[in-house]
């Protein structure tokens, strides 16, 4: 039998952790790492930086849409840009899943081979987790990260004439989301498998790809402020504002780069929905759209001056927060497309 017919409730939890152990990425990082009650990892920094995301299945991704590589890549990406958003670099990934007993061996061992390829490149391993049955997929997972002797960028930073800056792509993954639900792009699996003017819109949703050299880059040239946009730049830049007491005002004319970018999406998404009008569409996921883990970063204008860390480019300003006023600004005014994503 092979992985594609074993279900999850055909082997112990020993087998199935058997197969996944060999496929976890490994590094020396780690002095006890998977198969102990718990994992020994080193501190260089002495401090530990932590966070953690959960995906859940038909909120974070469906299974129809993306494979267990897909989800695995998926989870390490949004997990490891959170600590890039400190300014930190990431060490290693405590993974834990719930799987219905139905799923197939091989989703699973997909996931543990996504995890090593979002997680080997950023230097980091995985040093463990756990394992449920449930009736839904659910993917935590917890990372931890170094500071290599930095402070940590905090989101609470930003001052006044600072300059506001983006690491990443923007409205991507809202875009390839939009076109795999309206069915424009539907039965398209992973970056390989999706074909024509859909496929890197597909595949920046299934497989983002967070900038993640740039957080402790910003983090050394100085950045007064940092996050990683999840929710929507819109969201998330008032997210930076609200925690500095500060306004956000983004320069509309710097952002449409990433509106033309999106356009030959917006086109697809209009051959299955006549009343998309495309530039409006495109305009609102670059400003909306979430899950692109780009890094949103503020920088004192002297910083700027100098140059900004490969990646970032400048798509606003830091100004004086009016009472009671809006946080976020586009080009002076209150913005007038939605703001982003939101949970519940
Ligand atoms: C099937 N979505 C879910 S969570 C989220 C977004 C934009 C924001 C980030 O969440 N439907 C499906 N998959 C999706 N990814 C969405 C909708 C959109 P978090 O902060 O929890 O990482």
């Amino acid at each position: 039998m092979t992985d594609s017919t074993v279900r999850v409730r055909d082997l112990d939890e020993s087998e199935l952790l058997a197969r996944i152990f060999p496929l976890l990425p490994t590094g020396d990082a780690v002095d006890v790492g998977p198969g102990d009650d718990a994992a020994v990892v080193r501190a260089p920094d002495g401090r530990v930086v932590v966070s953690t995301d959960v995906l859940v299945e038909d909120r974070h991704f469906r299974r129809s849409w993306s494979t267990g590589f897909d989800v695995g890549r998926r989870a390490a990406a949004q997990n490891l840009a959170d600590i890039a958003a400190m300014g930190a670099r990431p060490t290693s990934l405590v993974v834990s899943l719930v799987v219905p007993g139905d799923l197939p061996v091989d989703w699973v061992t997909g996931l543990a081979r996504g995890l090593a390829d979002a997680a080997t490149p950023a230097g980091a391993t995985v040093v463990g987790g756990d394992l449920s049955g449930g009736d839904e997929i659910v993917v935590a997972v917890t990372v931890h990260g170094d500071l290599d002797g930095r402070a940590p960028v905090l989101r609470s930073g930003a001052q006044p004439g600072d300059v506001v800056a983006h690491a990443g792509v923007l409205g991507r993954s809202a875009a390839g989301l939009a076109l795999l639900a309206s069915g424009a792009a539907s039965g398209q699996h992973g970056a390989p498998g999706a074909r024509g003017p859909v496929a890197p819109f597909v595949a920046a949703y299934l497989r983002p790809e967070p900038p993640l050299p740039g957080g402790p880059a910003a983090a050394a040239a100085g950045a007064s402020a940092m996050l990683d946009v999840s929710d929507g730049l819109l969201r998330d830049a008032g997210r930076l504002a609200r925690a500095s007491g500060v306004t956000v005002d983004l320069t509309g004319g710097r952002l449409s780069g990433d509106v033309s970018a999106l356009l030959p999406a917006a086109v697809e998404l209009a051959v299955v929905s006549e009343d998309v009008d495309g530039w409006q569409q495109a305009r609102r996921w670059v400003l909306s759209g979430g899950e692109d883990h780009g890094l949103l970063a503020t920088f004192p204008a002297e910083v700027a001056d100098h140059g900004l860390p490969a990646g970032f480019r400048e798509i606003g300003e830091v100004r004086t927060p009016v009472d009671d006023g809006p946080q976020v600004l586009l080009d002076g005014e209150e913005p007038d497309v939605p703001q982003g994503w939101d949970h519940f």
